[in-house]
């Protein structure tokens, strides 16, 4: 396997200004006809005469070089594409290829989805369509024509203005689409089928129509609604949060079942999994709504970030990606207006950067969010060049501020508009207007690994001051073995006894200081800091927001948590003293159940669980996380070793305690918290029934009767799927003899229905097995085969198989290692099926080192069984696992 490196970047030798595509579309076999207009580049020197043009998978039919067939002789056709040599002037090249979408069970270039003929190019998918330049720095206009069976594919679409559209002989017809705008080859895309749409004229700021659709099949139409609003609401964001308007006439959404990730932002023709697009009460949760919205925004802001400036090469992928996470995320915070909803929004998107992202900078895969190698580029849309990527783009806005930061934005945009660039223009735009140095910032770019930030204080009672000593370090990671500190903000406050933000004075500084939230900056492996004029011992609020992505210790004592759960006027500090109070409940249980010690859940951490749960300033979505339980997995990660038999049964246990403590609490919010009347999925009713069925779960968990009989009744008179599935899970992980029929009830309901039946496997695969049932993993064994089970749709894989390797320990972790013979088989299923969704479910065992001894072996003997049949491994799973084994 080739490894590419970022320093071994070279500009192409060639550029291509325009290319005509013509396609003769069957499922069976497609013809291509590939015109392009080719030019020497300069800025290459003619260094390299030769053309090289990717392509993988394809038949080649014939090359023309200006109008006239070329030579054998002078090209050049390999497993990588085809090489045509001596092209030194400005010159026609004509390609005709043909390929299968039939036989393309990767999803990677054009394929069939039930009827549909769909493509997906990022990263490299246009290759496996005709052979190009497949790589983003090289941008042309495309003129598309299309030809097909008008019964078969009544429905023909591509990037750009559709422009003649004609009947030819045969029952075929043609549609031509024009872009105006240079595009890399990743964001062509192509659709074909029966299809329907919701559409609408949209009036832009500058007084322009703009035509929206929302395409689908005919059965989806009715899940179309919020797909389209969101749209709406993303453009008027964009023009309004950062004066950036829709470039195009025409802008249309595609909604897919097979899609291999969520959502695709080719230009002007947006293309989804229908997971991400498709919602209505009886499909979608509220989580479902919530999640839809964000996407829709994040690939529409991809336009500009991402489209109208696109990437050097693969290695910025960050420079899109991070930017636009940050930008979707943005969005969803202003949709939710509300300070309180904001604040459960970010810590949602902490938590998910804490289950999945940390683990990641901490394995053996560990990148930095601008990576330097890769083996394969798909393996690289890593959590950690999404979601860290925004965090770092946060911390600038935050060290800068946000009118800087939207001049530096501003600035950004327009030098670099239409072209391809690197992560340096982005750095250099905020410079530029910020007139700092963020060289230091920059490292952020570079290092990979969660930095520990660790803090101790020190308060001198007879002088009043407090002196704060903060350390930097960051864990050595692959090919990184030492690191240099970084630039962040860490805003922190000091609050009195009674929770009020203090004046904050730094030795040195004169007048009286100002009370609020004190902004911060580390720099150094390690500082300190003194403030002075303190009227009383503080209690420290540090890394507010969870401004900086980093793992934080302290040094607070249990009490001064507890008083942070109780009174921090930062809603995500408040939290995050809960929710790390319970995680330490959760170890310390773990490790006093494996040292055979009897232990005590601390009742004060008890207590203020209920406090929380009736202190009536909280809104219910905010009671909702605050008292979730941290996931076993979480747990897990703040553990030397993972044992997690042991985590899962003292999960339980404090569950469980919490459960009993505050039980009439519970009980009380489960029935204060209904929701009734038509159904809405915005955040205040839908966090009453987070709250509410988080209430149930407790109860249920306390061993009560009455829990149990609602809980069966809101199964049956649900109108909404947020309640029907909460109650659904519930029953399945109760030892209720009801449930078997609850299950079937709703699986005859919903097999019909792909977005639910997803959400059953769902259910299935994270569910808890109790004595004399059969294992989970027999369940999803028997799923697998089951008919309604598709190896080959990445939703059902992403549904019955990902969560069972990834979110649901105590049953995939058998000491037996029979869970990882089963990740084995289905890594070589998945490997000759779709390498990008094997090489995803292959990562679940990249973390075998963690896991206590006789686990570990065990993982790394499915490992070696994998790595055993190399010669079969596509470069995708292959790179996985020899990362996973060094
Ligand atoms: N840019 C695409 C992701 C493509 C993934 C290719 N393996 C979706 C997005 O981030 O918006
Ligand atoms: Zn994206």
């Amino acid at each position: 396997v080739q490894t590419i490196r970022r320093e071994d970047y070279r500009a192409p030798a060639h550029l291509i200004d325009e290319v005509r595509l013509e396609f003769d579309l069957d499922a069976e076999s497609t013809a291509v006809v590939n015109t392009m207009h080719v030019r020497p580049n300069p800025a290459a020197n003619g260094q390299d005469a030769s053309l090289f043009l990717d392509g993988e998978d394809l038949t080649l039919v014939s090359v023309a070089l200006d109008g006239k067939p070329l030579d054998e002789s002078r090209y050049t056709l390999s497993q990588e594409g085809l090489l045509i040599r001596d092209i030194r002037e400005p010159a026609t090249v004509t390609i005709v290829n043909r390929f299968s979408p039939a036989a393309n069970t990767a999803l990677s270039g054009i394929y069939v989805s039930g009827q549909t003929l769909i493509s997906q190019c990022e990263a490299q998918g246009f290759r496996r369509i005709t052979f190009y330049m497949d790589r983003p720095d090289v941008l042309a206009k495309f003129t598309t024509v299309i030809r097909a069976s008008k019964e078969t594919f009544p429905v023909l679409l591509s990037n750009g203005n559709a422009g003649e559209a004609k009947d030819l002989e045969d029952g075929r017809h043609e549609v031509t689409f024009v872009d105006p705008f240079p595009k890399p080859s990743y964001l062509f895309a192509l659709v074909a089928g029966q299809l329907v749409c919701r559409e609408e004229k949209f009036r832009l700021k500058d007084g322009r129509l703009a035509n929206l659709s929302v395409w689908v099949e005919p059965q989806d139409l009715d899940k179309t609604e919020h797909t389209l609003e969101s749209l709406k609401k993303a453009i008027r964001w964009d023009e309004e949060r950062w004066g950036l308007e829709l470039d195009l006439d025409d802008f249309k959404i595609v909604a897919t079942k097979d899609f291999n990730f969520g959502a695709m932002e080719n230009k002007g023709l947006n293309i989804f999994n229908s997971k991400c697009a498709l919602a209505n009460p009886n499909v979608a949760t509220d989580e479902d709504y919530f999640h839809i919205e964000s996407v829709v925004g994040h690939e529409y802001f991809h336009n500009w970030t991402g489209d109208r400036i696109t990437l050097r090469d693969w290695f910025q992928l960050t420079l899109k990606e991070g930017l636009t996470v940050f930008r979707d995320q943005e969005f969803s915070a202003d949709m939710l207006g509300e300070p309180s909803a904001r604040a459960v929004q970010r810590i949602k998107d902490v938590i998910s950067l804490r289950a999945a992202q940390f683990p990641e900078d901490a394995s053996p895969m560990a990148h930095p969010i601008r990576p330097d190698s890769y083996q394969e580029i798909n393996n690289f849309y890593t959590m950690t060049v999404y979601e860290k990527g925004a965090e770092v783009i946060r911390m600038l806005q935050t060290l800068l501020g946000r009118d800087t930061f939207r001049k530096g934005f501003d600035e950004y945009i327009a030098k670099n508009d239409g072209s391809a660039v690197t992560c340096e223009a982005f750095l250099e735009a905020m410079t530029s207007v910020s007139k700092r140095d963020l060289r230091q910032f920059k490292r952020w770019f570079s290092q990979a690994g969660t930095p520990r930030v660790k803090v101790r204080s020190n308060w001198n009672e007879e002088e009043k001051k407090l002196t704060l000593s903060v350390s930097q370090t960051t864990p050595s990671t692959p090919g990184q073995p030492v690191k240099q500190p970084f630039l962040m903000p860490f805003p922190v406050a000091l609050l009195n006894g009674d929770g009020i933000e203090m004046p904050v004075k730094l030795e040195g500084e004169s007048g009286a200081g100002v009370a609020g939230t004190r902004m911060l900056e580390l720099t150094e492996n390690s500082q300190e800091f003194v403030f002075v004029d303190l009227a009383e011992k503080p209690i420290l609020s540090l890394n507010r927001g969870f401004a900086a992505p980093i793992i934080l210790d302290a040094g607070l004592t249990r009490e001064e948590r507890l008083f942070l759960a109780a009174r921090d006027g930062d809603p995500f500090n408040r939290w995050d003293a809960m929710n790390g109070l319970l995680i330490e409940a959760v170890r310390d249980e773990t490790r006093a159940r494996l040292l055979h010690e009897p232990h005590d859940i601390d009742p004060r951490l008890l207590e203020t669980v209920g406090a929380i749960l009736k202190d009536e300033s909280l809104s219910p979505a905010f009671k909702a996380v605050a008292l979730a339980m941290p996931t076993e997995k979480i747990v897990s990660e703040t553990l030397p070793v993972i044992d997690p038999h042991a985590v899962h049964a003292a999960w339980v246990a404090v569950r469980n305690a919490i459960a009993k403590r505050n039980l009439s609490a519970f009980m009380e919010a489960a029935e204060k918290n209904v929701t009734p009347g038509e159904y809405d999925p915005s955040a205040e009713p839908a966090g009453k029934r987070a709250l509410k069925n988080l209430a149930l779960g407790y109860a249920i968990a306390a061993g009560n009767a009455r829990a149990t009989i609602l809980v069966k009744d809101q199964f049956t008179t649900a109108t909404n799927l947020t309640d029907k599935l909460a109650a659904l899970r519930l029953m399945v992980n109760s030892q209720t003899p009801a449930k078997e029929d609850m299950e079937v009830d709703a699986l005859k309901a919903w097999a019909g229905e792909p977005l639910l039946l997803n959400k059953w496997l769902q259910i299935q695969s994270t569910a808890s097995s109790f004595a004399g049932e059969s294992l989970v993993l027999e369940r999803v064994r028997e799923l697998v085969r089951c008919d309604f089970f598709s190896i080959r749709n990445p939703n059902n894989v992403y549904s019955l198989l990902m969560p069972f390797f990834t979110a649901n320990p105590a049953e995939f972790h058998l000491p037996d290692g029979s869970g990882y013979a089963f990740w084995a088989e289905m890594v070589l299923e998945l490997n000759r099926i779709n390498p990008q969704v094997a090489s995803r479910v292959a990562r679940a065992l990249e973390n075998w080192r963690r896991y206590v001894s006789p686990l570990a072996s065990r993982m790394h003997d499915a490992l070696e069984s994998v790595y055993a049949r190399r010669e079969e491994l596509s470069p995708n799973v292959l790179e996985i696992i020899e990362k996973s084994l060094n």
